[in-house]
């Protein structure tokens, strides 16, 4: 029999690579999707016909009940949230309402129907915040610095206390920054290779960016995923820190994006006071040495390789988006 695995969050970067992580190892594949008026799958419109889309929502607790007793999964990848750090202020309640509670509503709905179902919380680098230490490791002290950081520390802490209170194999894995070329246009890395690729090829001039200061941790999400795959593979639940160990600036990006097309980045980036955040998360690097130790893994991208990658894909995507409107009458 195969083993059958839910995703919620699967048409997002992380669910799309998921998914195909899991239908390579022999999964039965459902993904959990909200119903919006503008439907958005082009992450997963290759995968279509191997995999099952279920109309549910995590503000909607029968919905999700429902949706668990259908499927009946073995695993649980709980990777739906209000993902923006910057939108968390403009609606904390609503980020709450997905990215805290929502966790409890699928630990419920796991409780309700077979408390044997593995499941796996996303939680974030974000919950580090203000750092006590450097790097940050599965003990360090949480100091989020935004909505969505307080909400996903109380995803983390709820996922630890169902395991606690239930015995549910629930795990939570602390993902530090992860890209691609299915990253959002509004995340930096992203919004910054795309506006290579169009300024490169005559599209745009200029890049208004935030805080160039601000470092992070950045990895590649393909290697990620494995790691939340790996979690729940292992005879005990644990929570555990995926980071490359390695961090670089804003600044440093975008160098070393610009200068990957030949450009220089001072004639281009404009920094925008409007784009700075309330309270910032100025500095992020995590230690995976537990990850490492307890289940092999490591991260096969670089950070170079992986901006250049993310620019490569934006280059492709722009190119065929010029010659496909040269072709509209
Ligand atoms: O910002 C700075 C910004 O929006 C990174 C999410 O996946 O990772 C992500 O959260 C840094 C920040 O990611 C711009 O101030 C400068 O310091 O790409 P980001 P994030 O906020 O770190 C964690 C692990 C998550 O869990 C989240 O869900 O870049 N920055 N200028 C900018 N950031 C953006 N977005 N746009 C700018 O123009």
């Amino acid at each position: 029999m195969k083993p059958r695995a839910l995703i919620t969050g699967i048409t997002g970067q992380d669910g799309a690579y998921l998914a195909e992580h899991l239908l390579e190892r022999g999964y039965e594949v459902h993904g959990m999707v909200r119903r919006a008026s503008t439907e958005r799958f082009e992450r997963i419109v290759h995968l279509h016909d191997q995999i099952t889309l279920h109309q549910a929502d995590l503000l909607d607790q029968l919905s999700i009940v429902n949706l668990i007793r259908e499927v009946r999964p073995h695993e649980v990848y709980n990777l739906a949230a209000q993902s923006f750090v910057p939108t968390s202020w403009v609606q904390p309640l609503l980020t709450g309402e997905f990215t805290a509670l929502g966790v409890t509503r699928v630990l419920e709905a796991i409780r309700l129907v077979d408390p044997s179902i593995r499941f796996y919380q996303a939680s974030s680098s974000e919950m580090f915040g203000a750092v006590r230490e450097e790097p940050q490791n599965e003990q360090t002290p949480f100091w989020p610095r935004s909505p969505y950081g307080v909400a996903k520390v109380y995803g983390h802490w709820i996922t630890v206390n169902y395991r606690e209170s239930y015995g549910i194999f629930a795990c939570s894995g602390i993902l530090f920054n992860h890209e691609s070329p299915r990253r959002g246009k509004e995340f930096v890395t992203r919004k910054v290779s795309d506006a290579v690729a169009r300024i490169k090829l005559g599209l745009q001039e200029k890049l208004r960016l935030g805080n160039l200061d601000a470092m992070r941790d950045w990895g590649f999400a393909g290697d990620y995923v494995r790691a939340m795959w790996l979690m729940l593979q292992q005879d005990k639940p644990g929570d555990y820190v995926v980071a490359t160990g390695q961090k670089h600036s804003v600044r440093e990006l975008v160098e070393l994006a610009f200068s990957h097309v030949g450009l220089d980045w001072q004639d281009h980036v404009v920094v925008d006071p409007q784009l700075f955040r309330p309270a910032e998360v100025n500095t992020l690097r995590g230690d995976a040495s537990k990850a490492r130790r307890v289940f092999g893994w490591e991260p096969a991208v670089s950070f170079p390789e992986l901006v250049q990658m993310m620019v490569d894909a934006d280059m492709e995507r722009v190119r065929r988006e010029i010659a496909g409107q040269q072709l509209q009458p």
